[in-house]
């Protein structure tokens, strides 16, 4: 812009008449009712450095002749130019600044905001007043409002300015009043009545009347205050709950400003200073992720060096891969990046223009974490991944240890966030087993090193003796911590979802971390109260081989849980293969056709195997059969179903023992014959043994029972000739229940 002005100025015959140094702003949409401007809209005259602000300064004090002038500073906001018309104290009419001389009528919009007022305050008003100033949404609205979006999966705001510009600018007043907007003065339009001959005068008679005015706004004396309020306001900048991009300085006395006058369409008597831009563009040169403390994944853009507000960006935050999705970030392409105030540089969008040819491919998430290599996983719906490897992850190593350390965890008593920080730092604990191997000696070092480090060598007795004595409480507190609860160590690990009430319950449920580490997800939700989202955490961080390695080294070096005992009896509800079916959330299976299909193919094996046809066939809908069919073609699922099965089956031999104390069926000898519908013979025998049964392959005198199925033969024959008691499906069922029938 300053250089097609300079160039203009230079050669005024070849400026065109729609050249943009001509507009003010932008063309009606057509959307709107046009409202002319009785007084134009002016915009200002940008300053960019020291000497500029002293030639406006000079200009003036030479056409008026006078020295040392006073004027109004005030902060620029970064909104919308509107005008408000009041007609007896009445709001009757706002306006967007459009080209100057006529805007569009956004009156319904204006409405909505609390800060227009809609009656004007008092009674000194003039009978026609147009107040004009600024409409801004506010940079924590603004945060806000995205973050929520973001949530939301709707439309986030590019940046403030933006916001405001669109929220005033909707057809439907109902979507601008959902808008954080905010106002304030700064200025008048026409007036019909009397009124101060000072700006600072007038801007205060705004305040009296209702309207919000800068708080900021000061009367400063010639170049020198102007240029040291720029310098204050500019350090305030990052600290403001709104965007500014400079300082205006107006001339402070009406009767100056009219003999000042304008040229095209900016005053001769203001002026506006400008800091440096927020946004920038800039090429994105890779997409990397980044592991935060508590293993969220957030995508940053590393970017070619740029200048913005002042400050070198290399990095900006890409927030998370919906994001990336909505701007369509790619590398290589040409990005608007924003830093505003001390918030992460963002990228804003995308300069669609400028990608390169041929163009670069979509972005995608990357499957493993860039520091650990654990998976990345991200719960359903949520926006956000994160880096499964809780344990093993060294960008999680201290909040880990941190977790692990805590009162209602491991408990180890003088193990703060400094020393975490200095052990971790200096390479002493690179997970939580490595705190079972410090020695005294280590501690010491540690501290020695770590003092060093920091310049502080106290070689006084006393602080040795102190740190002694630190080193050993330290070294007391980790051995008294080898010895744990399971619901603690469980709670320990920092599993994602697993707060100390569901470490209890499984503990309780299974007992045993051997168990617990094994476990198919889907039967974590066997325990009451934990559900898929739990369930499938628990079996992400069981998946990662490094979390795996820690919980190896946390045994060999000698963490010992005290309580372990078999599975809970409770458990032996639902260790069934249609509940499993139900607990792998398998698309479109309900637990009412789980429950069918089960019936039909009562084998894991064979519904794993089975073809649509044959799911068909079993009596699923095509569609549940076609998803099932779908589902089971993913090698890691139709494992998942046939571990869980096998898994079920060894709970419930586990579960089973514990039965009314003990083996209810000790000492009975079971024959098992003919065809068996609910169970097929080999489960039955397994659990039948679990109880303490032992099951004979031929009957005799000794057969407590004999279980015929359909289409049973010699062995039933031989039952009744020797009167051994008979049982048909139900009387196994009872059997396996632990009861004698
Ligand atoms: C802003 N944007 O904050 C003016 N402005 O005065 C202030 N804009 C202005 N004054 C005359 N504080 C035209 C524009």
């Amino acid at each position: 812009m300053r250089e097609l002005q300079a160039l203009e100025a230079a050669h005024p015959a070849l400026a065109t008449p729609d050249s943009p140094t001509r507009r003010v702003g932008a063309a009606p949409s057509g959307k709107f009712a046009e409202v002319r401007h009785v007084v134009p809209m002016l915009s200002l005259s940008n300053a960019f450095g020291e000497e500029e602000v002293r030639d406006f300064v000079r200009r003036i004090e030479e056409k008026l002749d006078r020295r040392v002038l006073s004027f109004s500073a005030e902060p620029k906001l970064d909104g919308l130019a509107i005008s408000l018309r009041y007609v007896q104290g009445m709001f009757g009419q706002g306006a967007t600044r459009g080209d100057g001389a006529s805007g569009e009528d956004v009156t319904a919009n204006l409405r909505t905001l609390k800060d227009v007022p809609s009656q004007l305050r008092g009674s000194d008003w003039p009978a026609v007043l147009e107040v004009r100033g600024e409409v801004y949404m506010p940079r924590a609205d603004f945060e806000r409002y995205n973050e929520q979006a973001r949530a939301n999966g709707g439309k986030v705001l590019a940046n403030p300015r933006n916001g405001a510009a669109g929220s005033l600018r909707q057809l439907d007043p109902r979507i601008t009043a959902q808008r954080p907007l905010a106002f304030f003065a700064y200025g008048l339009g026409e007036v019909q009545g009397k009124l101060p001959d000072t700006h600072s005068a007038q801007l205060a008679l705004l305040a009296s009347w209702g309207f919000p005015v800068s708080p900021l706004g000061e009367v400063v004396n010639g170049a020198d205050g102007l240029l040291d309020y720029y310098r204050r306001i500019g350090e305030r900048r990052d600290g403001l709950p709104f965007d500014i991009d400079g300082v205006v300085y107006k001339l402070d006395d009406i009767a100056g400003q009219r003999e000042m006058g304008f040229v095209s369409r900016a005053p001769r008597w203001a002026i506006a200073h400008k800091f440096p831009a927020q946004e920038q563009s800039t090429r994105v040169e890779a997409i990397e992720i980044q592991i935060g403390r508590t293993g969220a994944a957030t995508p940053v853009a590393r970017l070619a060096p740029v200048q913005v507000a002042g400050v070198t960006v290399t990095n900006a935050t890409l927030h998370n891969a919906d994001q990336i999705a909505r701007l369509d970030v790619r590398v290589g392409d040409t990005v608007i990046v924003r830093r505003a105030g001390d918030v992460i540089p963002e990228v804003v969008s995308v300069i669609a223009e400028r990608r390169p040819h041929p163009e670069p491919p979509q972005w995608k998430m990357p499957a493993h974490c860039p520091v650990c290599d654990s998976e990345l996983v991200r719960e359903e719906g949520a926006a956000a991944w994160r880096c499964s490897g809780e344990l093993s992850c060294p960008a999680q190593r201290k909040e880990t240890i941190r977790h692990f350390a805590s009162r209602r965890a491991m408990d180890i008593e003088g193990l703060g966030d400094r020393f975490i920080e200095e052990l971790s730092d200096l390479g002493y604990v690179e997970s939580v087993a490595d705190l079972y191997k410090l020695q005294l000696a280590d501690l010491l070092e540690m501290k020695r090193r770590a003092d060093e480090r920091d310049g502080t060598t106290p070689e006084t007795v006393k602080a040795g003796k102190v740190a002694t004595k630190w080193a050993e409480n330290l070294v007391a507190a980790i051995e008294r911590s080898r010895e744990t609860t399971l619901e603690r160590l469980l709670y320990a690990l920092g599993i994602e979802h697993v707060g100390e009430s569901t470490a209890k319950a499984i503990a309780q449920w299974f007992g045993d971390l051997e168990l617990i580490r094994r476990l198919p997800w889907p039967l974590f939700q066997r325990v009451p109260d934990i559900g898929g989202e739990v369930a499938r955490s628990l079996g992400h961080f069981f998946d990662q081989r490094g979390n795996q390695k820690v919980i190896d080294a946390l045994a060999k070096r000698g963490v010992r849980v005290t309580d372990t005992h078999a599975p809970s009896a409770k458990l032996r509800e639902g260790l069934d293969l249609a509940t499993l079916l139900v607990d792998l959330e398998i698309p479109k299976l309900t637990e009412l056709r789980a429950r069918q299909l089960v019936i039909a193919i009562p084998e894991a094996e064979r519904i794993a195997s089975a073809t649509v046809q044959g799911l068909v066939a079993a009596g699923l809908p095509v569609d549940a059969a076609e998803a099932l069919a779908a589902w089971l073609k993913q090698k890691a699922n139709s494992r998942l179903l046939l571990d869980g099965f096998a898994m079920q089956k060894a709970l419930l031999a586990l579960a089973s023992r514990l039965v009314a104390g003990a083996a209810p069926l000790e000492g009975r000898t079971i024959v098992l014959t003919g065809t068996l519908i609910a169970v097929t013979r080999e489960q039955a025998t397994e659990q039948l043994e679990a109880l303490g049964a032992k099951v004979a392959g031929s009957v005799s005198k000794k057969t407590s029972y004999v279980v015929a199925g359909a289409e049973a033969g010699s062995k039933l024959t031989k039952a009744r000739e020797l009167g051994v008691p008979v049982l048909d499906e139900a009387g196994l069922q009872q059997l396996l229940a632990g009861r004698l029938p």
